[in-house]
C-alpha cells in the first residue's frame, strides 16, 4: 500500500513536523506531541547551561551562582531538575524514572505516560568539554488514571515505548527521536532558538568499520565479546570511542559502527540501563534498520524487575551486531 505520510523538507521546523505528524493520525490528542515539544524546551535550557560549564568551572562557585540561582548543583542534576520541571508543568506525564533519583517521581496527575531518562548521561565528559547527551523513553501508563503509579507503569519492556530519543549536545545540538515511524534528526540553531530537522528519515548503513568499546575491560570482558573485538581487529576496523553513549551511538547510526559495553568483573551485568539508556536506543536504532542486543536478547524484548537494573549492550549496524552476537551461539 502506498505510503501516504507526508515527507517534511529539510529544514522544517521542530514544531511544525510535530503538528504535521500529529495531523497524519485520526483521533490524536496532541498530549504525546506537547510532551515532545516540552522535552525539546529543557533541552534549550540544558544546552544553555552545558555550554556555560567551562566558564562557571575557571571561575570556580561565584561564576556558578550565575545558573538560575542554583550554584551549588552540578550539571547532571541541573539537568534533571530541568527536565522533571518541564515535564510536570505540560501534565502530560504522570511519572518519571530518572537516573538521578532513586525512586519513581509520581507527578500525581492525570497524565498518560511515563518518562524514563537520563537527564546527562556521559556526564564525566563535561568537565573536560567533550559531547553529551539526554536519553528519553516515553510509554502509555499501564495502571488507569487516577490510582497512585506503580512500578508496573514504569517496568514496562521497551517494546512498548510509544517514543523515544535523544539530545546530543556535541559540536551542535540536535534532538533526534522516534515514534515508531522512523528516525528523524533536528539540528539546534541557539541564535534563533529553534530545532530544524536537518536529517529526515535516518537509517543507520547495514554494515560499518566503526567498534567502539571501553577496552579498558578487556581482561574482565566474557570470551564472546573479547572474540568479536579479536574479528575487530583482524578485519582491521576502526575503534572509536567518546565515552558518551549519546555520542558514541549517534556517530555509528549516521556512519555505520557497533557500540558495545560487555559484562565486566566489576559489573556483571555491564554497566549501562535497560530502562533510561539502553531501550531508547535500542528502539531508534530498529526504527532506522539496525539491532539492539544483550548478546543474547533483543533488548526491547527484556521485562525489567527493577528501575535502575543494568544490561550489557550491542547495538548498532545489522551486520554488525549480529555477528557480535553470533559469538554468543
Ligand atoms: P553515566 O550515566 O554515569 O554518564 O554513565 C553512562 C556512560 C555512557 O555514556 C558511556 O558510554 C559509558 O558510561 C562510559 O563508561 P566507561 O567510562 O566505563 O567507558
Ligand atoms: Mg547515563
Amino acid at each position: 500500500m502506498e505510503d501516504s505520510r507526508i515527507a517534511l523538507p529539510i529544514g522544517t521546523t521542530l514544531d511544525r513536523f510535530i503538528k504535521k505528524k500529529q495531523d497524519e493520525f485520526q483521533f490524536a490528542t496532541g498530549e504525546l506531541s506537547q510532551l515532545l515539544r516540552d522535552i525539546a524546551l529543557a533541552g534549550k535550557v540544558v544546552n544553555r547551561e552545558i555550554n556555560k560549564a567551562g566558564l562557571i568551572n575557571i571561575i570556580g562557585p561565584i561564576g556558578a551562582q550565575n545558573v538560575q540561582g542554583e550554584d551549588q548543583q552540578k550539571l547532571d542534576v541541573l539537568a534533571n531538575i530541568r527536565f522533571i520541571r518541564a515535564l510536570t508543568k505540560g501534565g502530560e506525564a504522570c511519572a518519571i524514572v530518572s537516573e538521578e533519583d532513586e525512586e519513581i517521581t509520581d507527578l500525581e496527575n492525570d497524565g498518560k505516560y511515563v518518562i524514563a531518562i537520563d537527564p546527562l548521561d556521559g556526564s564525566s565528559n563535561i568537565d573536560v568539554n567533550v559531547s553529551v547527551g539526554t536519553i528519553f523513553s516515553i510509554y502509555r501508563r499501564f495502571t488507569p488514571v487516577g490510582t497512585p503509579i506503580t512500578k508496573e507503569d514504569v517496568l514496562q519492556k521497551g517494546a512498548e515505548q510509544v517514543a523515544a530519543g535523544y539530545l546530543l549536545y556535541g559540536s551542535s545540538t540536535m534532538l533526534v527521536y522516534t515514534t515508531g515511524h522512523g528516525v528523524n534528526g533536528f539540528t539546534y540553531e541557539p541564535s534563533l532558538g529553534e530545532y530544524f530537522l536537518s536529517h529526515p528519515d535516518m537509517t543507520i548503513p547495514e554494515d560499518g568499520k566503526v567498534y567502539s568499546v571501553n577496552e579498558g575491560g578487556y581482561k574482565s570482558f566474557p570470551k564472546e565479546a573479547k572474540d568479536y573485538i579479536e574479528y575487530c581487529k583482524d578485519s582491521k576496523f576502526t575503534a572509536r570511542y567518546i565515552g558518551s553513549l549519546v555520542a558514541d551511538f549517534h556517530r555509528n547510526i549516521l556512519k555505520g559502527g557497533i557500540y558495545m559495553y560487555p559484562p565486566t568483573s566489576s559489573s556483571p551485568s555491564g554497566k549501562l540501563r535497560l530502562l533510561y539508556e539502553c531501550n531508547a536506543l535500542a528502539f531508534i536504532v530498529e526504527q532506522a534498520g539496525g539491532v539492539a542486543s544483550d548478546g543474547k536478547r533483543r533488548i526491547l524484548e527484556i521485562e525489567p524487575d527493577e528501575l535502575h537494573q543494568r544490561v550489557p549492550l550491542y547495538i548498532g549496524s545489522k551486520a554488525m551486531v549480529e555477528k557480535a552476537i553470533s559469538y554468543y551461539s
